[in-house]
């Protein structure tokens, strides 16, 4: 997005004015463009030729809201001054919305006497998502428009309002085509131009009394809010001014909102929500791309393997609407597959998530195929068979001898190396890595693996497909495990090394959700079965001396005990309940072999657990950036956030850090160096920017 601010013009259609906002992409409400529509609204009310106001976005959108980059900043007007000046204008002004209308643009439309969309437009206050509130009159002016419970549910939400919805919410007045929205929108306004009282927001009183009358308006928000209120003050204050609008008049409580707000935009939580807001977008910048070159969208994908992730991305490409064949050789699991897919649509239409005609669209795009043959014809094929070297070598070279000479090869593998599964093709410099993250539906992470050979076009064209599928793509370089499992790898191995000390499950899981993990660390081992990753130990032993075994969960495995699936790991289960309880059997087994390696037992306080883990993977993750595996420190924070569920409110595991700062880090982990030998050897790259005193989110790969 460009720097420079953006302009706001006066044009004229007779006895109309169009005061346009033209700053690209988006219309955002960059520096001076308050200022400027203050001036052409008080020109235009000074303008004895017009009667009547229009308000649009230059480009395909109104307004995508307040610049975010200026918050933390001084600003010479508020978007709450802008708005007033739109509500207080003798002439009616007519905001004509197309595209993205959200934050301050919709509060700006509030703020008008009529909005005007099209079929396309898409409304919102997303500002909870940043850490904030609605700051220019949104929590006054909604409820009075829309109603209590509306006005809870879109900013509680932060979510888009499609225009039909807008319409029937009366949150806009009428809809158009996007070609006709101008004439339309100046049409409108020289209809009512005539038109007095003006139908101000600000004086409406529609839902006033209904809603004083609902004893319940408020219940489902405060839920909410006393849920998401653990780490984040804005929704609680969503629901106080909501509240306060019913009570106060509204200039009243415009003030206390932009008291509220001015709190939000300077606190920790909002600054590291809108820097993981940039850093995804940062990490949508691939270097080396030929300019002007444009990635040909994923149109006929296929998958191969119809298992737990094959059965996942095909689902993906569905509710994408894109048809996706999957490739099964064995019809039974072909069948499993299908079923599985099927299971997941059916939990969602039980959760009213989606409705049954949606279930039959998608399906209808998930085309089940038995031969190499049925897929010759697609553009991307995405393997997701059995994590053996063997089968996707066997795999890649079928899809070789097939597959049209443009298709992309990629494999879902999450840790074999791109270049070993490369060399079994003919053509290197179309093959990559495309990891999704269990389950690949929902997961919004999709690691792009460039292999030594893949070309620059496979890597963005790869990239582009995850986008399409709403995912957050980032390039990586192939390397053991991966960047963001093997930057995740180091805290696996300290917490379970820990029970060998004396902790215990319960205690690091808490310590975890405390942070703002949804689950800890052990209950998600439970979901996703301790056998998982028990052969890829094994192998690891097998093949390295040095190896550092696991004993406990190599013993709760070789017990049966693998996790939810069987009603027992790290945790037991009651039949049909998914809580983990805290089961003797486990600590017993820990104080066993703790005994057995002779390891001298201790407490630990939460601090150190969290440091313990978390270090461990800040030290990795500077390996990582420093031999160039991850492009930059930023990347290695949106994995962690859209693959591994890290706080998004503590921004991600490098912003956190620093935090705490290199420094402080270095010198603990030179410590456990000490204490706890090589798997602590402190990162060149963390002794170099402790020494310098800089940022470990900042650090970019040589
Ligand atoms: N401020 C600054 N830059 C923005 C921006 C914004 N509001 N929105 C987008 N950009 C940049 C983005 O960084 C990228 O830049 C480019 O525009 C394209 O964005 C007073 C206080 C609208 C759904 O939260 O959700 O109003 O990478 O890649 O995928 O109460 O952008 O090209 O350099 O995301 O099509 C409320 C935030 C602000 C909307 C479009 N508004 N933006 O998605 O494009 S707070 C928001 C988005 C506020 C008021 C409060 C998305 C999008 P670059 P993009 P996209």
């Amino acid at each position: 997005m460009n720097d420079a601010a953006g302009t706001v013009t006066y044009g004229k259609r007779g006895r109309v004015a169009i005061v346009t906002i033209d700053n690209p992409p988006l219309n955002a409400l960059g520096p001076g463009i308050r200022e400027s529509i203050v001036d052409r609204v008080r020109e235009a009310n000074a303008d004895g030729g017009i009667e009547a106001i229009v308000l649009a976005g230059a480009g395909r959108h109104f307004i995508a809201g307040a610049d975010i980059r200026q918050f933390g900043k001084a600003r010479a007007m508020s978007s709450s001054t802008s708005a007033a000046a739109l509500a207080a204008s003798a002439k009616p002004v007519v905001a004509a919305i197309d595209g993205y209308c959200l934050g301050g643009g919709l509060e700006h439309a509030l703020a008008c006497h009529y909005r005007i969309a099209t079929t396309d437009a898409r409304l919102g206050l997303p500002e909870v998502k940043l850490g904030l509130i609605p700051g220019a009159g949104g929590t006054q002016r909604l409820p009075r428009l829309v109603g209590i419970r509306n006005a809870l549910d879109i900013i509680l939400s932060g979510r888009h309002v499609a225009a039909d919805e807008a319409l029937e919410l009366g949150l806009v007045t009428k809809i158009v085509e996007p070609s006709v929205l101008l004439d339309a929108a100046v049409d409108f306004a020289a209809g009512v131009a005539a038109v007095r009282p003006l139908p101000s927001v600000d004086a409406m009183e529609t839902w006033r009394e209904a809603d004083r009358r609902d004893p319940h308006a408020f219940d489902a928000a405060e839920q909410l809010a006393s849920r998401q209120g653990r780490h984040l003050k804005g929704p609680r204050y969503a629901v106080e001014l909501v509240r306060a609008s019913l009570q106060l008049p509204l200039e009243e409580g415009i003030r206390l909102e932009g008291e509220r707000f001015a709190e939000l935009e300077n606190s920790e939580e909002s600054r590291a929500l809108r820097y993981a807001f940039f850093a995804e977008r940062t990490a949508a910048k691939i270097p080396g791309a030929p300019p002007g070159y444009v990635p040909p969208r994923v149109e006929r994908p296929a998958v191969i393997g119809a298992g737990t992730m094959g059965s996942g991305i095909a689902i993906a490409f569905a509710d994408a609407g894109v048809p996706v064949r999957l490739l099964e050789a064995d019809g039974e699991a072909l069948q499993r597959g299908m079923q599985r897919i099927a299971a997941t649509y059916a939990a969602k239409l039980k959760r009213k998530t989606i409705t049954q005609e949606e279930i039959d669209a998608r399906m209808a795009l998930i085309r089940p195929v038995a031969g190499y043959h049925d897929i010759a014809d697609c553009d991307a094929v995405i393997e997701a068979v059995f994590e053996r070297i063997d089968v996707k070598r066997e795999v890649f070279a079928r899809l070789d001898e097939v597959m049209n000479a443009d298709a992309l090869l990629l494999t879902n593998s999450s840790a074999i190396d791109i270049d070993t599964i490369a060399a079994a093709t003919r053509r290197p410099q179309s093959v990559a890595g495309s990891h999704f993250f269990a389950p690949a539906n929902v997961m919004k992470l999709c690691e792009i693996v460039k292999g030594d050979a893949s070309s620059i076009q496979t890597i963005l064209r790869a990239a582009r497909m995850g986008r399409d599928l709403g995912k957050i793509s980032v390039v990586t370089g192939s390397c053991d495990g991966f960047a963001a499992n093997r930057s995740r790898a180091p805290l696996v191995t300290e917490m379970m090394l820990l029970l060998e000390e004396g902790a215990l499950p319960g205690q690091v899981d808490k310590v975890m959700t405390d942070f703002g993990y949804p689950m800890g660390p052990f209950a998600v081992s439970d979901l996703s079965g301790l056998d998982i990753s028990y052969d890829t130990r094994k192998r690891r032993a097998a093949a390295d001396p040095g190896y550092r075994k696991l004993y406990v969960p190599d013993r709760l495995v070789e017990m049966g005990r693998k996790g939810q699936k069987v009603g027992a790991g790290w945790y037991r289960y009651e039949p049909g309940d998914r809580t983990p309880r805290p089961d003797p059997v486990v600590a017993q087994v820990i104080a066993e072999v703790a005994r057995e390696l002779g390891i001298p037992q201790r407490t630990f306080t939460d601090d150190e657990i969290l440091r313990r883990l978390l270090f461990a993977s800040v030290n990795e993750a500077c390996k990582i950036v420093q031999e160039g595996k991850a492009l930059r420190a930023s990347d290695i924070d949106v994995m962690w956030l859209n693959g591994f569920g890290f706080p998004r409110h503590r921004g991600g595991l490098l912003y956190w850090a620093d935090g705490i700062g290199a420094a402080a880090i270095h010198r603990q982990v030179c410590e456990w160096h000490e204490l706890y030998g090589k798997r602590w050897k402190p990162a060149g790259l963390l002794a170099g920017i402790a020494a310098a005193g800089g940022r470990l989110r900042d650090a970019v790969a040589p």
